[in-house]
């Protein structure tokens, strides 16, 4: 069962640039996580229960790096909070959404796993076991 929107993220070529905006539009001050399993440095906005993250490629080979390259900076993916990442996904590919990882992977939140855009209305879905429900 989803439980409520976990964090959004949003494609940034420079977190520098885009952190003063940012803090701007929200009234927060973001801390800086690195996200080595990712590829990504992170620039993360609490508002109340949910996260907005920015996130700057750390390399070419990164899928926010791709991502950037084609579509240009803005939403890169809505993370929706489940209980039991492995039992979400399950139910998801049931449902018929597309799977790019059919088990929970270790990610900055807990444990994460993607479903592919192409089959979620032309969004990256990520699902997030948080660290404390593991
Ligand atoms: N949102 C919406 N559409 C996206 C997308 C995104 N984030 N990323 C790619 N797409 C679209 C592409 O534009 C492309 O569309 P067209 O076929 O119309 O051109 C299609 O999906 C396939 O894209 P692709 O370039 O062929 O595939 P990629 O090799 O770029 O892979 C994806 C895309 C989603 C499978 C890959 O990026 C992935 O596995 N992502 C999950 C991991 C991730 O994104 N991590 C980032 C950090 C997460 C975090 O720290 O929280």
């Amino acid at each position: 069962m989803i439980k409520r929107v976990h964090h959004i993220g949003i494609a940034v070529n420079n977190l520098k640039e885009s952190i003063p905006v940012f803090e701007k539009l929200l009234g927060v001050k973001a801390h800086i996580e690195d996200v080595p399993s990712q590829k990504v440095i992170e620039a993360c906005f609490k508002v109340e229960d949910v996260e907005i993250n920015l996130l700057e490629p750390t390399g070419p080979d990164s899928a926010v790096a791709k991502f950037l390259e084609k579509r240009g900076e803005g939403l890169h993916h809505i993370a929706l909070e489940t209980d039991d990442i492995n039992d979400e996904l399950k139910a998801m590919e049931k449902k018929g959404f597309q799977l790019i990882d059919k088990e929970g992977r270790k990610g900055a939140a807990g444990k994460i796993g993607f479903l592919h855009p192409k089959s979620a209305g032309g969004v990256l879905v990520e699902l997030v076991q948080p660290r404390e429900k593991e």
